[in-house]
């Protein structure tokens, strides 16, 4: 696709069967208009952040190219998100049936109301830094430090590799 921005996006689910929504979510990120899946890491099980009172999380990290602007693609997102089951306005950090965060839009740093990128967890979450780096390990990030560096202070504790 001539113009398409590489684009990353983190899948959180951890409500009805976590790990077949984001393998579902996967195949219809292939399906969004002007949009296509370069790339995906494997599943991760993880420990939830946030209220503990809550199941594992199973996450995982897609690489895309696409041609939708930035909030184009988070509109996607969102509605990709309510055909899953997702009912906005739950407890912040609660659990859901499938969550997607646009972690990284290339080089672009953007911070409106609806939208801050790169994603504020991207730096210091596990269940993040561990799957981008199974896609993508000489990642750097539109400051210019490395992936590598973010994963030398991130333990990856709890975080466990799914059988396919
Ligand atoms: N928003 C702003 N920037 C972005 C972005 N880069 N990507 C806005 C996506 N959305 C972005 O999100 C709230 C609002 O953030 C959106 O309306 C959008 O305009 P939300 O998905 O409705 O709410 P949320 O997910 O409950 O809150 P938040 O702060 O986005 O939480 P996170 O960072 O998504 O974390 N533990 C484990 N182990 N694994 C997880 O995946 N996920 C969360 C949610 C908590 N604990 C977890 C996990
Ligand atoms: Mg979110």
């Amino acid at each position: 696709m001539s113009g398409a921005v590489r684009a990353y996006v983190g899948l959180g689910a951890n409500l009805d069967d976590p790990a077949a929504h984001v393998r579902r979510a996967l195949l219809e990120l292939d399906r969004l208009p002007g949009t296509r899946l370069a790339a995906a890491s494997p599943l991760y099980r993880s420990p939830p952040l946030g209220p503990a009172d809550q199941p594992d999380y199973v996450n995982a990290v897609a690489r895309l190219e696409t041609v939708l602007e930035p909030l184009a693609l988070l509109d996607a997102l969102q509605a990709l998100e309510a055909t899953h089951g997702r009912v906005r306005g739950g407890e912040r950090w609660g659990p859901r049936p499938l969550d997607l965060d646009l972690l990284l839009y290339g080089g672009a740093v953007i911070d409106t109301p609806r939208l801050t990128v790169p994603h504020p967890g991207l730096y210091e979450r596990a269940f993040v830094l561990y799957p981008l780096a199974d896609i993508e390990p000489q990642l750097v990030f539109p400051d210019g430090r490395s992936l590598a560096q973010a994963l030398a202070r991130c333990p990856g504790d709890g975080l466990r590799r799914l059988g396919q």
